[in-house]
């Protein structure tokens, strides 16, 4: 999302520069954009389609790749019908051009009745906060990092990540100028590069921000510090909300948060005391046991103390496009906690807004029997290492009768598929972001032309790819797909959702794609043209004049017209949440753990696809586990060691890394790693391989209210290796 200069010099990237003049960035850029040169050089990366024969892999043209998947994947729709067929679309989908606009078309119209993604290791609690609190399942309130003086940021590391669910450009230095100004407050079990830059960092168990928060609110309740402001007549459930949070007093959850009650209580007053504050909460406070009560609470306070769609609170952002990637689910309109409406064959978890734990994924393959699934897609996915239990999926994926993947590399997931196809590089691809602009703290628009043209001329674009493969699960042969009427078809039904005439909209247009999509979010948009309507309105004709974007300037309040409720009320309670509250209370009597494992991320790193780029896995290896010196002295181990990290998921070997960085009980590893499997092509990767911590990640280990996976807080001992 940062505005970049890309020098070119004979057909190659000379060099990547941040873009000063770029109205967003201003100058700033953090390694993974100045490697985007790196990746559209790499020899590994695929720029040929592949299919599989006899386990070896062969370059074809499109047609015949095209063909390949039909006769793959169509033998197994017209035996087992399209329920033995799903996808995995990955984490990039949200950021490429195509892929993100165009995922729709094959969720929505391929007839797949379940598919999976990384949204349950991920954001679901927030999708599911949202839904129920705001009846937006995308609708995030953001927090307004320009304006603040109190930050509390809860299990997120933006030094690393640069911010998530939070687009902020140049994150780090905004917050240095909060704590210039203010006050900037760390809680995370791990004082990371966030927490050593901020003016405190509150240490605290994993899995138990809940409870904390609810002490919070149990403060500001009993000390008459809540102040809702404007927002009162929007507000339903405040009486239920008072009750539910009585019997959490700050003493309750002390012990199990390793918060002193003192703490907590200041906690709650410098909160309600600060005109411009907010919390912030990320991954550590979803990918957790309590990660929908963590992300609920998280809201509760901003809104209990006035710092909710005001400035310098949290605020939802206006984005200048509208996404096409947000598309409302059927039936469960106005909130409605209307879950489980499908079970899962063998494990029986239900569905929450359509997915399902993506740790079922291995087991549904797996298990035989009527349902089993046979053919799998993924789009732009790493799941043998992303997702809990991964090594289980890397031995189920051979037993399928199809596998296609849109990816751009032969890494530990692609290497069982039978076609790859291969998307362009970003650097061969317009871009504009779709989703994540969702979560800007400015209304920007920022429009980059391809600096390549792509080397060949019949190869498609990602968006072609989905179309096709689409039509195949309908039962079109892919390679005869009618690109263009699909396309045409979904434009058609996006004009709809905008009360507007597709075939009218389409005349004003010589071609379909992307492009005539995102013309058409911007026009629609808040600050577009109408068609005409407003001569001086945005148009992607207007963005590519502008080629710095187009910053419409701070969030601005938002309630109630974004509310998706049908009394256009915030539900500040739903029951759905409130039930889960016992779950919550049975954890402060258990018994606490000897040791318990986190994940953390690193800048020069995104998941487990950049490992690839030379120049981001120089200096030492961090694929390491975070011990504080008091285990590692208790356990008799000490830096380097090599130790075996076991949890009820199973067992991994890893270099041990001694630190006063962390919370004592507490150890973190990084995921992405795992690499040097047979069959891949990563020259880079394979040469520092890593580990896979997902191994560690039970897949039962739940926030069973969304079923997003714990992957924080996992109970594990630790031995030298060997022993
Ligand atoms: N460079 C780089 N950037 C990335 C990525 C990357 O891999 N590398 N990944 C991208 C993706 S897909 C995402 S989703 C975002 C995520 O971005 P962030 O949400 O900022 O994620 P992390 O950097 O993993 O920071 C999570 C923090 O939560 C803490 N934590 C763990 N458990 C708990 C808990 O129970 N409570 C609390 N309070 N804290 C806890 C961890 O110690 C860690 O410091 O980053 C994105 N950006
Ligand atoms: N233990 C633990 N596990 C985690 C997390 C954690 O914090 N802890 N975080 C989770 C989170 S937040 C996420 S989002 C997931 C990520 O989970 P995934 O999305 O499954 O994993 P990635 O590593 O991002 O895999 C990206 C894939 O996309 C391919 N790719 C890259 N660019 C493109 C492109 O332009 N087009 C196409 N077609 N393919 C492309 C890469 O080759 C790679 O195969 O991991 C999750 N796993
Ligand atoms: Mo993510």
């Amino acid at each position: 999302m940062c505005g970049l200069e890309v020098h070119v010099e004979d057909g190659q990237v000379a060099a990547i520069r941040p873009n000063r003049d770029d109205v967003w960035s201003r100058g700033h850029i953090c390694p993974k954009g100045a490697s985007l040169g790196a990746v559209h050089e790499d020899p590994d990366r695929i720029r040929r389609p592949m299919i599989k024969v006899d386990g070896q892999w062969h370059e074809v043209d499109w047609d015949t790749a095209f063909r390949r998947c039909t006769e793959l994947l169509a033998p197994v729709i017209d035996r087992y019908g399209i329920g033995a067929v799903t996808a995995y679309t990955g984490n990039p989908l949200a950021h490429s051009f195509s892929l993100a606009r165009y995922s729709a078309v094959l969720l929505g119209m391929s007839g797949m009745p379940l598919t999976y993604s990384p949204g349950t290791v991920d954001q679901w609690p927030k999708n599911l906060t949202s839904h129920l609190m705001y009846g937006g399942w995308w609708s995030f309130p953001v927090p307004d990092l320009e304006r603040t003086d109190l930050l509390v940021v809860m299990g997120a590391n933006p030094a690393a990540s640069q911010g998530s669910l939070l687009a902020a450009p140049d994150v780090m230095g905004l917050i240095r100028s909060i704590s210039e100004r203010g006050t900037v407050i760390v809680v995370d079990p791990v004082r990371t590069r966030t927490a050593e830059r901020a003016d405190e960092w509150l240490p605290i168990n994993p899995g138990t921000d809940a409870a904390l928060l609810l002490a919070v609110c149990h403060t500001l309740f009993a000390e008459d510090l809540v102040d809702l402001g404007t927002l009162e007549p929007h507000l339903d459930g405040l009486e239920t909300l008072r009750t539910a949070v009585a019997d959490w007093p700050p003493e309750r959850v002390s012990a199990v948060t390793g918060v002193a009650a003192d703490r907590i209580r200041q906690l709650a007053r410098q909160l309600a005391g600060t005109p411009r504050a907010v919390v912030y909460g990320r991954i550590g406070t979803c990918n957790q046991e309590f990660g929908s009560l963590a992300s609920w609470l998280v809201d509760v306070v901003n809104i209990l103390t006035g710092h909710f769609d005001v400035a310098g609170g949290a605020m939802f952002p206006t984005p200048a496009a509208w996404s096409v990637t947000v598309q409302p689910i059927p039936g469960l309109e106005d909130g409605a906690a209307d879950f489980g409406r499908f079970r899962t064959r063998v494990r029986g978890a239900k569905e929450v807004l359509g997915q399902v734990p993506v740790s079922c994924l291995a087991e549904e393959i797996a298990t035989p029997g009527d349902g089993q699934i046979r053919a799998l897609i993924t789009v732009a996915g790493n799941p043998v290492l992303s997702t809990p239990a991964g090594h289980k999926l890397d031995e189920a994926l051979p037993g399928l009768d199809a596998m296609i993947a849109i990816d751009l590399w032969l890494n530990e997931t692609t290497r069982h598929a039978d076609v790859i196809l291969p998307g362009a590089s970003p650097l061969e691809q317009p871009h504009h972001d779709d989703l994540i602009l969702n979560f800007a703290i400015n209304s920007v628009a920022n429009y980059s032309a391809p600096v390549f043209a792509r080397p060949d001329q019949d190869t498609p674009d990602e968006w072609e790819i989905l179309i096709r493969l689409t039509g195949l699960c309908t039962g079109t042969p892919a390679e005869d797909v009618d690109v263009a009427a699909v396309d045409d078809g979904f434009f058609d039904y996006l004009c709809f959702t905008q009360g507007l005439d597709g075939a009218e909209v389409r005349a004003h247009y010589d071609h379909g794609g992307p492009e005539r999509i995102l013309d058409l979010t911007l026009r629609t948009g808040p600050f577009g043209d109408r068609y005409g309507r407003d001569p001086d309105g945005l148009t992607l004709d207007s963005l590519k004049a502008a080629p710095d974007g187009v910053n419409f300037g701070p969030m601005v309040p938002r309630i109630p017209e974004v509310l998706g409720t049908s009394d256009a009320k915030i539900r500040l309670a739903p029951a759905y949440l409130l039930d889960d509250l016992p779950r919550l209370a049975r954890r402060l009597r258990r018994q606490p753990d000897d040791l318990v494992l986190v994940s953390r991320r690193h800048l020069r790193s995104n998941n487990s696809w950049l490992h690839n780029v030379g120049a981001l896995m120089k200096g030492r290896d961090r694929c390491t586990l975070l011990m504080h010196r008091d285990d590692a002295a208790r356990l008799g181990l000490h830096d380097g060691d090599l130790v075996a990290v076991t949890s009820a998921g199973g067992r991994i070997d890893v270099p041990l890394e001694v630190t006063e960085a962390i919370k004592p009980g507490v150890v973190s590893m990084p995921h992405g790693w795992g690499h040097g499997k047979q069959g891949t092509r990563l020259t880079v990767a394979n040469g520092s391989p890593g580990v896979n911590t997902n191994i560690l990640s039970p897949p039962d280990f739940l926030d069973e209210p969304s079923g997003n996976g714990a992957l924080n807080g996992i109970p594990v001992t630790v031995t030298r290796a060997g022993d």
